[in-house]
């Protein structure tokens, strides 16, 4: 899945409209709250540069990332959010659980989002190791929590 572009908040201002006025849910998973806090405070310094207002944010905490998909859907099902972000990091264990969650997780998030037609962002770490999610969550790698931001503010922006 490697690129030459590494972090989605250094691509272009493509559809980066004015989102002042737009509301948004954050799920966050509680499960390597380490990580998915560093994660929540990257999305929530972008929506801020973006212009959103911080009574326009609602933030909603999960036990782990299994749950993502139920609480997205309950913040989607709601005409007040025009897109909801996911937060979660799921790191490799010993056994197979590692792949239930994740397959389940972003098969869940991807069909909220059909189903309700509004933006549910994947911000969703899966890695082989913490570090490597440390790395991605404000260290070497950027914060995917910024990206997953800057999505919903793209997908907002996607009819303009
Ligand atoms: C059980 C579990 C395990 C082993 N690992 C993680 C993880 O790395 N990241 C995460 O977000 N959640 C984990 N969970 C919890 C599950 O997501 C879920 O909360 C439980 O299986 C209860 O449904």
């Amino acid at each position: 899945m490697a690129s030459n572009v590494k972090n989605l908040s250094e691509y272009s201002d493509r559809n980066t409209g004015d989102v002042s006025d737009k509301t948004f849910g954050i799920v966050v998973s509680e499960w390597n709250d380490q990580v998915t806090g560093a994660l929540l405070e990257g999305a929530l310094e972008t929506l801020k540069e973006q212009g959103v207002k911080k009574k326009n944010i609602r933030i909603k905490y999960v036990p782990g990332s299994f749950e993502l998909p139920l609480g997205a859907q309950l913040l989607a099902q709601q005409k007040s959010f025009d897109a909801v972000i996911c937060l979660g990091c799921v790191i490799q264990g010993e056994t197979r659980h590692f792949d239930f969650i994740c397959d389940a997780v972003a098969q869940g998030i991807c069909n909220v989002g059909l189903k309700y037609n509004k933006p549910v962002v994947f911000g969703v770490l899966t890695t082989n190791t913490l570090q490597q999610a440390l790395d991605r969550a404000g260290g070497k790698h950027g914060n995917k929590g910024e990206e997953a931001a800057i999505t919903a503010v793209k997908m907002l922006g996607f009819n303009n």
